[in-house]
C-alpha cells in the first residue's frame, strides 16, 4: 500500500487491490539474538475471493453496462505476518507492507468504520500491557485503496521472529475503515507524520537495538499457489534466486523507488525511463496510462468503468489465450520475466482484472504479480535496492548483510 500523500485522486481510484494478511504463531520464550544477526518472520498469503457485488454486476453484459459504475472493494491477495504488541505479547495480524512506513495496530476498543469488521484480525488492549505508554500525539493515514486509520502514537515492545524490540513507536488506532492492521517497513522519511516528527520505524530500531548489522531485509513472496512467504531482516537468501543480485539505487528520497527502463510484451520494447514503486502492500501493477493500453489491446483487455467518477479498470475474459511473458528491465540492468498467468484475477461469471492497470502518477507501483517473480534486498542504508530472479525453492542459504 501506499500512503496517500503522493498520489493522485486517480491513481487510489485504481489501487483497488490490496493485500491482507493472515498470522503465524509467535514462539513464547524465543527472545534470544540470532548470533547471525538475521531475523527471519514467515508470511502467510492470504486469497480472499473478490466481493460478490462485483460477482453480481458482471451478469455477462458487460458492453452494455460501459457507464454504470462498478464498486470494487475487493481485496485480492495479503501478505500478512502475525507479530506481538506489548509486555504480554498480543497477537496481531499485520500486512507487511514495503509502500508505507508506520506500524499501526487496532485497539480493542476501537470504532470500526464502513461496516468492516475491523476487530477480527486482532486487537490491543493497552490497560493489560505494562510496557505501554501513550505519547499523546495523534496518528493519521489514509491509504491509496482509500482505507484510512487514526488513533494516538504509542510506544511498547513488539515481537516477531523470536525477537522482541522496546520502546517501538506506533499508533493504537481507535478508528479505522481496515480489516486488518498494518507493518509498514519503508523509509523512516516516508511516515505519516508531521515534518520534524519522525521517529525510528522497526527497520531502524531492529538495527539500533543490535538485532541486525543493517537497515535491510529481503523479500521472499515465493510461488503462486504457495501459501507462505518470508522476510529475512538484516540477510539475504542466497538460495533462492539465480544469476547475481544487482542493486539498484533508490531515486526517491522518501519511497521505495527504482528506475524502470523497459517493459518487453509481445514483441514490443516499451521505453518507461521513469520510476517503479515496489510495493508489496499491492496486488497488481500500475504503470504510465499509454503503455498500460497498448499491453491491454496486445493482450485482448478491455476497459470497464468502475467508479462514480469515471475511473475504471481493465478487465479480461479468464478464458482469453493468453501466453507468453512481461519483461521488465532496470536502470541498472536487472531483468525479470513475469509470465502473462500472473496477470488474470478471476472476478466471477467469466471474467477477469487485467494485473496491469493505469498509474496516475509517471511512475510506476509494481505490486505482488511483479515480486513474485524476484528476490529482492531492500537496502536502506546503502540506498537499493538488488533485484535477482526468484528461485521458488525450499533451500536456504542465509547469509547477513
Ligand atoms: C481516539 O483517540 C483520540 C486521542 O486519544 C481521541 O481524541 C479520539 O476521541 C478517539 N476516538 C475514538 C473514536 O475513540
Ligand atoms: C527513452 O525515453 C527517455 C526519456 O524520454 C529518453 O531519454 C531515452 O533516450 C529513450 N530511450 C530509448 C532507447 O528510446
Ligand atoms: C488473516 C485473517 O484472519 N483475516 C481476516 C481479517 O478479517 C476479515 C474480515 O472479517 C476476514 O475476512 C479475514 O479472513
Amino acid at each position: 500500500m501506499v500512503s496517500i500523500l503522493s498520489f493522485t485522486k486517480h491513481a487510489l481510484n485504481t489501487l483497488a487491490f490490496a493485500l491482507l494478511a493472515q498470522g503465524i504463531v509467535i514462539p513464547d520464550g524465543l527472545e534470544k539474538r540470532d548470533g547471525a544477526g538475521v531475523i527471519a518472520l514467515d508470511f502467510n498469503v492470504v486469497r480472499d475471493p473478490l466481493n460478490t457485488n462485483l460477482a453480481q454486476f458482471i451478469d455477462g453484459d458487460l458492453a452494455k453496462r460501459k457507464n454504470t459504475p462498478l464498486t470494487l472493494q475487493n481485496r485480492k491477495t495479503y501478505y500478512s505476518a502475525n507479530i506481538g504488541i506489548g509486555s504480554n505479547k498480543q497477537p496481531q495480524t499485520v500486512i507487511l507492507d514495503t509502500g508505507s512506513s508506520d506500524l499501526w495496530v487496532v485497539d480493542v476498543n476501537a470504532q470500526c468504520q464502513d461496516d468492516i469488521d475491523c476487530k477480527d484480525n486482532g486487537t490491543f488492549d493497552p490497560k493489560t500491557s505494562t510496557t505501554y505508554q501513550s505519547l499523546g500525539t495523534q496518528f493519521s493515514i489514509v491509504y491509496g485503496d482509500e482505507t484510512s486509520s487514526q488513533g494516538p502514537w504509542a510506544k511498547d515492545t513488539v515481537s516477531f521472529g523470536g525477537i522482541s524490540i522496546t520502546g517501538q513507536q506506533f499508533a493504537d488506532v481507535n478508528s479505522t475503515s481496515s480489516d486488518v492492521a498494518v507493518m509498514g517497513i519503508g523509509f523512516k522519511s516516508g511516515e505519516s507524520v508531521e515534518s520534524g516528527e519522525n521517529y525510528d520505524n522497526i527497520p531502524i530500531t531492529l538495527k539500533k537495538q543490535g538485532f541486525i548489522k543493517s537497515t535491510a531485509y529481503s523479500l521472499y513472496l515465493n510461488s503462486p499457489d504457495a501459501a507462505t512467504g518470508q522476510i529475512i531482516f538484516g540477510g539475504v537468501d542466497n538460495a533462492k534466486y539465480s544469476g547475481s543480485l544487482v542493486p539498484e539505487s533508490i531515486t526517491a528520497p522518501d519511497r521505495l523507488i527504482i528506475k524502470l527502463d523497459t517493459i518487453d510484451y509481445a514483441g514490443t520494447s516499451y521505453n518507461y525511463s521513469d520510476g517503479a514503486l515496489l510495493d508489496s502492500g499491492t496486488t497488481l501493477s500500475f504503470i504510465r496510462p499509454d503503455i498500460a493500453s497498448q499491453i491491454a489491446r496486445h493482450a485482448e483487455a478491455f476497459w470497464v468503468i468502475t467508479d462514480s467518477s469515471g475511473d475504471g479498470q481493465y478487465f479480461i475474459n479468464c478464458n482469453a489465450p493468453v501466453s507468453g511473458n512481461v519483461v521488465y528491465t532496470f536502470g541498472k540492468g536487472a531483468k525479470i520475466t513475469v509470465p502473462l498467468s500472473e496477470f488474470i484475477f478471476p472476478a466471477g461469471n467469466g471474467l477477469c482484472v487485467w494485473g496491469i492497470q493505469p498509474s496516475g502518477d509517471d511512475f510506476a507501483i509494481l505490486g505482488d504479480n511483479f515480486l513474485r517473480h524476484a528476490y529482492l534486498l531492500y537496502n536502506l542504508d546503502a540506498n537499493t535496492i538488488s533485484i535477482a530472479p526468484v528461485k521458488f525453492t525450499s533451500d536456504s542459504d542465509i547469509v547477513s548483510v
